[in-house]
């Protein structure tokens, strides 16, 4: 399996985060993916290649101008205003305000396409989610052209980010962005099964109300989980796509046992959809070790799940999402990979 990288990653690094009332460290920061480059190269799984340059058509796909442009020129902004640091919103739209109406000046504007404030924009962010949603869409083309199986070494993240909406270390949705390049090079259907610790709310909201993209999400239960707001199980699809959304929460403390479990009943509604393609939106913070997270799953297991995502038997693009055990994020990614590539590989998924 080849893997698509960019070190224009490194291009955005979060200042820091606040955790539990304290300003901390940001979790999501660029070591994460270089170690999991690291032990891509380390168990030989395959090339690394660099991604090709696509239109910011192919975003604006699933995603408004309006949000595009935005981060685009939000720390500019931000700076003409006499600011130093990153962009972020303090102020949230909720019940009751106006939804129909962009306000003209930035904060305005961070409180309308925000949704947290730890998703900060630098001077050089959007250089790096751009090449992030690059390397997607190149694991897509591939996949179009005929590999079985991808994996986009994505770094920023995506899932949280929905058509016109950005938070959770997310800007861009770069497996909907995927899914919607494997839709417009002819794929009828495609499946994302959504395996990060966290809901994927956005890739849920864009696709909401289509048949031809089933999102089918493994995580932690929103009423004690972020993103809080959606990935209930009665969320079932609207319109055309009722029938095409399934949420599988789960709750603090989930181990394997019960993990695994929802994964079969995600795989068996993946099988009988009769996907062309799948996107898998690869989080590995269902971890044990991870530091925000609160499931049980051990190194073996990843290797046990690309084993399963396997069983399938259909073109597979891994599009990398969350993970914050970071010396532990490079064994974690590459045995789901591995796992998958079965007897494939050179080095044994380790440790057991
Ligand atoms: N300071 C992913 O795993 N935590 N995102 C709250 C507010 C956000 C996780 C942040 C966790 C987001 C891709
Ligand atoms: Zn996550």
């Amino acid at each position: 399996m080849k893997t698509v990288y960019s070190a224009d990653h490194f291009l955005h690094r979060s200042p820091g985060e606040v955790y539990l009332g304290e300003y901390v460290p940001a979790f999501e920061k660029p070591e994460r993916a270089e170690l999991v480059l690291a032990r891509v190269r380390e168990v030989g799984l395959g090339e690394v290649i660099t991604p090709e340059v696509f239109p910011l058509s192919a975003i604006t796909r699933v995603h408004t101008p309006g949000l595009v442009e935005f981060l685009q020129g939000a720390h500019a902004q931000w700076v003409a205003m006499g600011r130093t640091g990153a962009a972020a919103p303090g102020t949230w739209m909720t019940r009751g305000m106006r939804q129909d109406r962009i306000p003209a000046g930035l904060d305005g504007r961070l409180a309308y396409y925000g949704f947290d404030c730890g998703t900060p924009i630098t001077q050089t962010t959007w250089t790096a989610v751009k090449s992030s949603a690059d390397v997607a869409l190149t694991g897509a083309a591939m996949l179009s052209a005929g590999a079985a199986s991808v994996f986009s070494l994505c770094r920023p993240p995506g899932h949280h980010a929905g058509s016109d909406h950005y938070g959770g270390y997310c800007f861009l949705n770069n497996a909907a962005i995927a899914a919607q390049k494997l839709r417009d090079d002819g794929a009828r259907r495609v499946a994302i099964l959504d395996i990060d610790y966290h809901h994927g709310n956005g890739t849920q909201q864009i696709f909401y109300t289509r048949e031809d993209v089933l999102f089918v999400s493994l995580h932690g239960h929103p009423d004690e989980e972020y993103p809080y707001l959606l990935g209930y199980e009665d969320e079932q699809g609207a319109g055309a796509g009722v029938g095409f959304n399934l949420n599988l929460p789960l709750n603090w403390g989930t181990d394997w046992a019960g993990w695994s479990g929802a994964l079969e009943t995600g795989l068996a509604r993946i099988a009988a959809y009769r996907a062309d393609a799948i996107v898998v939106s690869l989080g590995v913070d269902t971890y044990k070790d991870d530091p925000i997270s609160h499931f049980l799953l051990e190194h073996s297991h990843f290797s046990q799940i690309g084993a399963c995502i396997a069983s399938l038997g259909r073109p597979t693009l891994f599009v990398m999402e969350g993970g914050y055990a970071v010396a532990e994020i490079g064994i974690n990614a590459a045995n789901v990979l591995t796992g998958f590539e079965g007897a494939g590989c050179r080095a044994k998924p380790q440790p057991v």
